[in-house]
């Protein structure tokens, strides 16, 4: 046996021509390529992300392609769908991932025009065309170029992500292989031209990346009445897709289907390296956006979504809403749009979520589910159809027409709202916090600390847990702190460990875990979130609202001492 990257052995699959072999039949010689040993390739809150320099090493990607393939042995005759943002490596990695299909089995393989299709056109697609899964190549938000991320997700026939069963068979079947199939070809797939075509037994078809999302996008929304909005002169508006993969989506839908002026959609040429930023819809990484909604002349209304497009972030005239803050409002004001009138189940959230969305869910009887950090734990609550919308703190919100968040979508909506209601962002934000007071949430993140160190950390606030009840926080007390378990209501799989909570007397909570989608090191992420009620101090700023929260927290883990940096990396 050679060494790494060598052909172990030829063999032949072929079609169901004749079987005495006339013509009809085709062959393809297929090579199976020894890897070396890999105990990194478990997949985190979203697949997995590894710098673009770790799945270009010869036979990482494949390997760890050939890990999901093990863990669906139902695939051969079946239909994948296959996309991605369209960062740096997307191209090179859709042709190695068709050719390992086809020697894999796999009936057909839908893929997006040029390697592109958003996460939610994916996840749409892949129920469409009752397909048995789709990989999505992605590493979302985090930026992308030769130097940066990359990722590799597999999506279940639901749509949605994996859950853990199948992330962590991926993963075992990752750590004991030793070989993958790939068809032996080094000609190039015409990933370009839309239509059909063979890869000797599997049929490749090329589909527009667009089209299928944006009908879809039609059967929800009302398109008249967004269109009357858009092209009014009464109403302006910005999208900044932050050369990311939601542009051609959004000059589609916008600028060409609802008659929005040329120039709504800003930054909407997908780039490999976006442009050298982070595509992260937040209030730092959308800079340009936010100076354009705090500056003169501001447009009513701004959006922006990730990488992927599964992420939005919502503006208004010199006025952020939260995350969590829209995911209430969506639900709130979803009897406007006729699709989810009266068809409103319930609602999920991510459990570091603010409890905006409970305040409206109990006013409206509807049940709400907390789960852990991930889309996939909203899966199966929508399939059995126990909710209709779910969100998280991390700017994604989406309901039961796909299993991922939705970007576009949650942009579409709220323009459903103000369509309807003809109020501001402001306006609507306000009143929810009116009715119902208001949730101040922020989150902190420390990003690349050493991985021992925040691990430590967080043992530290493990250990301390049952000591804790009854503690000062400011003018409060803490009523209960411990460590999130989740026991899914559906299949009664249980997740340990998710997040420390710190639940404050006044329904204020402080929460910290661990990022589950960095590169480098760990991110350690303080979820802080106060509860005020009081009609007059509504409109305070976010962070002197939380501060003697974060006092507490960074007292308790000693975040600042320990990592030696003063100040949190990222505020949103
Ligand atoms: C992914 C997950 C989300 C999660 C987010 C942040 O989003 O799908 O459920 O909230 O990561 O996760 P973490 O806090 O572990 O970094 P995306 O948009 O990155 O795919």
């Amino acid at each position: 046996m050679s060494g790494l990257g060598s052909v172990l052995h030829d063999d032949q699959i072929c079609n169901d021509g004749d079987a005495d072999g006339k013509p009809g039949s085709v062959s393809m010689q297929i090579k199976t390529v020894q890897t070396k040993e890999y105990q990194d390739q478990r997949p985190g809150t979203s697949g997995l992300r590894k710098k673009v320099k770790v799945f270009q090493e010869p036979g990482y990607l494949e390997h760890f392609v050939q890990a999901i393939f093990e863990a669906v042995p139902e695939h051969p005759g079946a239909t994948l769908i296959l996309g991605g943002d369209g960062r740096y490596f997307n191209r090179q990695a859709i042709q190695i991932i068709l050719k390992m299909a086809a020697a894999n089995g796999w009936g057909k393989v839908v893929v997006g025009q040029d390697g592109i299709l958003s996460t939610p056109a994916l996840s749409h697609l892949i129920r469409k065309r009752k397909a048995l899964g789709g990989i999505i190549l992605t590493a979302s938000h985090n930026p992308g170029g030769p130097e940066h991320d990359f990722g590799v997700k597999y999506n279940i026939s639901n749509g949605g992500p994996a859950p853990e069963s199948i992330t962590e068979a991926i993963w075992a079947a990752s750590k004991s292989l030793r070989s993958y199939r790939i068809a032996d070809t080094q000609a190039e797939i015409d990933i370009k031209r839309i239509g059909n075509q063979q890869l000797e037994t599997m049929t490749i078809e090329v589909c527009d990346s667009t089209a299928d999302y944006i009908a879809m996008m039609e059967g929800i929304f009302d398109f008249n009445h967004l269109s009357d909005l858009l092209r009014s002169k009464y109403f302006t508006m910005r999208y900044d897709a932050l050369h990311a993969v939601t542009g051609p989506y959004a000059h589609a839908l916008f600028e060409k289907h609802l008659g929005a002026p040329d120039g709504t959609v800003v930054h909407g040429v997908p780039l490999e390296d976006f442009g050298g930023g982070h595509p992260d819809p937040n209030l730092v990484y959308a800079k340009s956006l936010v100076n354009t909604l705090y500056g003169e002349d501001a447009p009513d209304f701004g959006a922006a979504s990730d990488g992927d497009g599964d992420r939005h972030m919502i503006l208004g005239r010199q006025f952020f809403v939260s995350p969590c803050d829209s995911l209430a409002v969506m639900l709130a004001h979803a009897d406007l749009i006729a699709h989810y009138h009266g068809q409103v189940k319930g609602v999920a959230r991510s459990m570091p979520t603010s409890q905006a969305v409970d305040a409206v869910a109990r006013d409206l009887h509807l049940p709400i589910f907390e789960t852990p950090t991930g889309w996939k734990y909203f899966g199966d609550l929508m399939d059995a159809d126990r909710v209709t919308f779910c969100g998280e703190e991390s700017f994604g919100a989406g309901s039961t027409h796909i299993r991922e968040k939705d970007g576009l979508w949650a942009v579409l909506f709220w323009l459903s709202i103000i369509a309807e209601t003809q109020l501001s962002v402001a306006e609507i934000v306000s009143r929810l916090w009116q009715k119902y007071g208001r949730y101040y949430f922020s989150r902190h993140d420390y990003e690349s600390l050493p991985t021992e160190e925040a691990s430590q950390m967080m043992s530290h606030v493990r250990q301390q847990l049952s000591d804790l009840e009854g503690k000062k926080v400011g003018d409060t007390t803490i009523r209960l702190a411990d460590d999130f378990r989740y026991q899914d209501p559906i299949d009664g799989s249980v997740a340990e460990h998710q997040g420390i909570r710190i639940h404050l007397a006044d329904q204020s909570r402080i929460v910290m875990r661990l990022s589950g989608t960095g590169t480098t090191g760990s991110t350690l992420r303080f979820y802080f979130e106060r509860f005020i009620d009081r009609p007059d101090a509504l409109h305070k700023d976010v962070q002197k609202t939380l501060q003697p929260l974060v006092e507490y927290a960074y007292g308790l883990t000693q975040v600042q001492q320990i990592s030696q940096r003063t100040l949190p990396d990222v505020i949103t």
